[in-house]
């Protein structure tokens, strides 16, 4: 039986005082939209099917390596992150999965995580691994490497620890294993960067080895950090080459903030697609680098020249067409789960507005070398509001209308900060 944490009657009575001015600019959306070709109830169904998963480690307060400033309230361990992404889906009801990470999340039986996460209405996504920091009591050190160190036993040691998430994700009725590994270099010389790729490909390929039939593994880029000089996984092309190498089960994740500055991030959408190693996304928005601000506040429009190649691509699948969403942010100023529901609802939006586009019309106006028709045709779908329609979709789910006022009516961070132990203060001035 689901046990949800907000009242449905404090959402219903939410929902009442805004729902006559929902149908209202529902009905206008809906007259615009049919004078296009567009029947808003074929849209209605696709974005109420669309969802993205959250992760664990984003329902705490993040910080800097300055310092992180926690608030009262915050989730102390995995059950009860469960209940914040809980909160988050049921005003949203666009996030019905969550992504752990291990070993950050810290489980005693994986069984009773199952059941307490259906209970909230949860499944679980992919799962992230972790071999870019040391534990407690770990063997071997991550400081030179994991997957491409240039010693055996910490190469063996990583791999083990991908294994062990693929047997944890298996309880947990997941079916990908994401993996980021922070190895590279800080100085030219430091290490071979031929020779560096080819431990990483190897040791890779053991854990590929493990993968069951029903599984993927998803490599995640990044340009740089922890590594300044040079990261052995630096961009999407050594992603889809080890992805080609490792074999049909592996795919590439893009993670929005992991580019170089200016990089066009919607082509890479269609490359790798075009090669059928599209695998996933992890969302976050970027000003300067790996920054894990909220998905579309910084660049709205980008996260829309996203959508639309996705789109683009789900209508031409090729080899398949089936990526993994994810929200991966830092929270350090905001409520965390304001955060997340805010951001589900820019990804929503941009996903909408993305199928709103005449792909007809673009299609023709490509061929024609019509440049400014073709532009005009994303600009008409980027310029509808699309908010009548996904508040007209949550609240049709049992969502809430006005996700932030509703959240805050019902008082549950302030209940939390009741119940919950406090979270210490963590990383200072370095
Ligand atoms: C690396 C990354 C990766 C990690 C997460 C915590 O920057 O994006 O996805 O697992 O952050
Ligand atoms: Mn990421
Ligand atoms: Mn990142």
């Amino acid at each position: 039986m689901t046990h949800l944490p907000i009242s449905a009657d404090l959402i219903a009575e939410q929902n009442d005082k805004r729902l006559e001015a929902v149908e209202e600019d529902y009905a206008a959306l809906s007259r615009k939209l049919t004078r296009n070709g567009i029947n808003i109830s074929d849209v209605r169904q696709k974005v109420s099917d669309f969802s993205v998963a959250v992760p664990s480690w984003g329902t705490g307060r993040g910080g800097t390596r300055f310092a992180k400033f926690p608030i009262p309230g915050e989730p102390t361990n995995i059950h009860e992150k469960l209940e914040d992404c809980a909160v988050i889906n049921q005003l949203s009801q666009a996030t019905p999965r969550v992504s752990p990470h291990f070993p950050w999340d810290k489980v005693q039986d994986y069984s009773a995580l199952r059941r307490d996460a259906e209970a909230l209405g949860l499944g679980f996504d992919a799962i992230n691994s972790n071999t870019f920091q040391d534990q407690p009591g770990q063997s071997h050190s991550y400081a030179n490497g994991s997957l491409a160190s240039t010693d055996a036993a910490t190469r063996a040691q990583a791999v083990a620890h991908n294994i062990e998430c693929i047997e944890i994700g298996k309880k947990l009725g997941a079916t990908d294993l994401t993996v980021w590994v922070g190895d590279g270099t800080n100085f030219p010389g430091q290490q071979d960067l031929g020779r560096s790729l080819d431990r990483y490909l190897d040791a890779a390929a053991e854990i590929y080895a493990a993968l069951p039939d029903d599984w993927r593994m998803l490599l995640e880029h990044k340009m740089f950090e922890p590594a300044f000089y040079s990261s052995v996984i630096s961009d999407w092309g050594s992603s889809i080459l080890a992805a080609q190498t490792l074999g049909e089960k592996c795919k590439c994740l893009i993670d929005l903030g992991h580019h170089a500055p200016n990089v066009n991030i919607e082509q890479i959408v269609a490359r790798l697609h075009r090669f059928d190693k599209l695998g996933g996304f992890h969302f976050n928005d970027s000003k300067y680098g790996d920054d894990d601000l909220d998905s579309g506040s910084i660049n709205p429009h980008q996260l829309f020249l996203v959508f639309n190649e996705l789109v683009e691509a789900e209508r031409n699948p090729r080899g398949g067409f089936s990526p993994s969403y994810m929200i991966d942010q830092s929270h350090n100023v905001t409520d965390p789960i304001e955060s997340m529901m805010s951001s589900a609802d820019a990804i929503v939006t941009a996903y909408s507005k993305a199928l709103l586009v005449d792909r007809d019309a673009l299609h023709a106006a490509q061929e024609t070398n019509d440049v400014m028709l073709a532009f005009q045709t994303l600009r008409d779908a980027y310029k509808t509001d699309v908010s009548p329609l996904l508040a007209a979709v949550r609240a049709d789910k049992g969502g809430a209308i006005d996700m932030i006022a509703t959240y805050r009516a019902s008082q549950y961070r302030e209940r939390k900060s009741q119940e919950r132990a406090a979270v210490g203060l963590g990383a200072g001035i370095v």
